[in-house]
C-alpha cells in the first residue's frame, strides 16, 4: 500500500480523499491555491503545499506545479478527485513517467473509454447497448447523410472528445445536418484539439441512468448498480438517487453486467461510470464513460456499503478488488442533494463570500460531505458546490421524508444556497412519483 498520497484537488472531494487515506493509514499531502490558503479542510492533511494563485490554470490545472509538489513531498501516488486533471490521459502518462502512481485509469484505458467514438466500439463488443448511428468518426458529409437516412431524423452530432453537453448539435432534417457537420468538426478541433465527430439517433425524452463500476489490475471488474441523475439543469446534476426509481430490475441488471464487462474489456483499473439514457420503454443507450470518481459516488456507497474512494486507492496500489460481484447487495434507497452557493431565484447567480451561520443536519441516515463550516469564506474562483447532503433510508419514500427533515434542520447564511430549491423539490409531486426526465427541472424553473 502507498505510504503517502498527494491530493490534486480542493474542497469536499479533497477532504473525502483525505478521510479514505486516513483509514488506510496513508499520509496525505494536499495542494492548494492562494484562494484556498485559509480553508479549514487543509488542517486534515499531514502536509500542505501552495501551488499557485486562484485561477485554476495556474494551480489545480497546472501539471508541472503539481508534479513539482509531488516530487518535493516525495509521494507514491496522486489522487486527482473529479474535474481538474482527473480525466487527462496526458496527466496520467506524466505521472507514470515520473514513477508516481496515478489513482485512476492508465492513459491507455482512458484513451479507450474517454474518447466517445472509441468507447462505442468497445461497448458494441461488450454488448452494451448504444444508440444507432455512425460506426466511427464521420469523414465526409455524405457519410452522415447516408447514416441519418437509415436511422431517421432527428439525429445528434457529437464530438468524440466532447462531454457534459459540449460540442453537440441536434439536426432535424438533411439540410441542417449538411450545414452542421463541418461546423461541428471545426468547433471540436478548436475546443478539444480533436475534430472527430459522429452522429447518432437523438432521443427527445429520456432519463439519465448511470452505472458505477470499478476494476482492478488483475482483470477483475464489478458494478455497484445504478444511479438516476435526471434532475439536472444545464448539464449540472441537482439531485441524484440510487437505485433508479421504477426501473425493472431484470432490465437494469443486464445493463449493469454489460457495463462491468465493458470496463473489463478495456483493462480498466479504478472507478468508472457508464452513462446511459433510458427511454419510456426502459431501453438503454450508452452515452459515455466517465473515467473518474464522480460527485455523486456517495449514494452508491450508502446502498452497497462499498467505500468507492478507498477501493480506488487499493486497486491503484495493485491490490485485488476487495469484493466479488455476488457480495454486492442493494440495501435501501439513497438521495443526494447538491448544495450550491447560488441564488436559484436569481437564475442561479453565484453567491460567494463569508458563511456566518452554518448548522448542519444530522441524525440517522444523514451524511454531509462538505468542507465548509461557520467562518468559511466561499472563494469566487471555483465551482459553486459547497457540499452534498446524502440521506439513506429503507425505501425511496422514507428517503425523501428524511431528506426533507434534514433540509429543514439545515441553516446556512448569509450567502444564498440551493437548500430552498431542494426543500421545494422534495415536496414536488412529480419527483415524489419518480421517473422525471432530463428536461423536467428546466421546464419547472421556466414557469
Ligand atoms: C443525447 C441526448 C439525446 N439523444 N444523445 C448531453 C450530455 C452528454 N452526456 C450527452 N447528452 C445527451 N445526449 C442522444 N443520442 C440527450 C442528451 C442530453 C442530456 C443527457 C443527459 C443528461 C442531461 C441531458 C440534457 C440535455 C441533453
Amino acid at each position: 500500500m502507498f505510504q503517502r498520497v498527494l491530493i490534486a484537488n480542493r474542497g469536499e472531494i479533497a477532504l473525502r480523499i483525505m478521510r479514505a487515506c486516513k483509514e488506510l493509514n496513508i499520509e496525505t499531502v494536499c495542494v492548494y491555491s492562494t484562494a484556498d490558503k485559509d480553508a479549514p479542510y487543509l488542517k486534515h492533511a499531514d502536509e500542505t503545499i501552495c501551488i499557485g494563485p486562484g485561477p485554476s490554470k495556474d494551480s489545480y490545472l497546472n501539471i508541472s506545479r503539481i508534479i513539482s509538489a509531488a516530487e518535493l513531498a516525495d509521494v507514491d501516488a496522486i489522487h486527482p478527485g473529479y474535474g481538474f486533471l482527473s480525466e487527462r490521459a496526458d496527466f496520467s502518462e506524466i505521472c507514470r513517467e515520473c514513477k508516481i502512481e496515478f489513482i485512476g485509469p492508465s492513459p491507455e484505458a482512458m484513451g479507450k473509454l474517454g474518447d466517445k467514438v472509441e468507447a462505442k466500439r468497445y461497448a458494441r463488443a461488450a454488448k452494451v447497448p448504444v444508440f444507432p448511428g455512425s460506426e466511427g468518426a464521420i469523414e465526409e458529409v455524405e457519410e452522415a447523410v447516408e447514416v441519418a437516412a437509415e436511422i431517421g431524423y432527428p439525429v445528434i452530432i457529437k464530438a468524440a472528445a466532447g462531454g457534459g453537453g459540449r460540442g453537440m448539435r441536434i439536426c432535424r432534417n438533411e439540410a441542417t445536418l449538411r450545414t452542421n457537420i463541418s461546423k461541428a468538426q471545426q468547433e471540436a478541433q478548436a475546443a478539444f484539439g480533436n475534430g472527430a465527430v459522429f452522429i447518432e439517433k437523438f432521443l427527445e425524452h429520456a432519463r439519465h441512468v448511470e452505472v458505477q463500476c470499478i476494476g482492478d489490475k488483475h482483470g477483475n471488474a464489478i458494478h455497484l448498480w445504478e444511479r438516476d441523475c435526471s434532475m439536472q439543469r444545464r448539464h449540472q446534476k441537482v439531485i441524484e438517487e440510487a437505485p433508479g426509481p421504477l426501473i425493472e430490475r431484470k432490465k437494469i441488471e443486464k445493463v449493469c453486467e454489460a457495463a462491468a464487462k465493458l470496463i473489463k474489456s478495456a483493462d480498466y483499473a479504478g472507478a468508472a461510470t457508464v452513462e446511459f439514457l433510458m427511454d419510456a420503454d426502459q431501453n438503454f443507450y450508452m452515452l459515455e464513460v466517465n473515467t473518474r470518481v464522480q460527485v455523486e459516488h456517495p449514494i452508491t456507497e450508502m446502498i452497497t456499503g462499498v467505500d468507492i474512494v478507498k477501493a480506488s486507492i487499493q486497486v491503484a496500489a495493485g491490490e485485488k478488488l476487495p469484493y466479488k460481484q455476488k457480495d454486492i447487495q442493494v440495501n435501501g434507497h439513497a438521495i443526494e442533494c447538491r448544495i450550491n452557493a447560488e441564488d436559484h431565484t436569481k437564475n442561479f447567480m453565484p453567491s460567494a463570500g463569508l458563511i456566518e451561520t452554518y448548522e448542519a443536519p444530522g441524525g440517522l441516515g444523514v451524511r454531509m460531505d462538505t468542507h465548509v463550516c461557520a467562518g468559511y469564506r466561499v472563494p469566487p474562483n471555483y465551482d459553486s458546490m459547497i457540499g452534498k447532503l446524502i440521506v439513506h433510508a429503507e425505501t425511496r419514500e422514507a428517503a425523501i421524508t428524511r431528506a426533507l427533515r434534514a433540509l429543514n434542520e439545515f441553516e446556512v447564511g448569509p450567502i444564498k444556497t440551493t437548500i430552498p430549491l431542494h426543500t421545494e423539490l422534495m415536496q414536488n409531486s412529480d419527483f415524489k412519483k419518480g421517473g422525471v426526465d432530463i428536461h423536467y427541472l428546466e421546464r419547472l424553473l421556466k414557469d
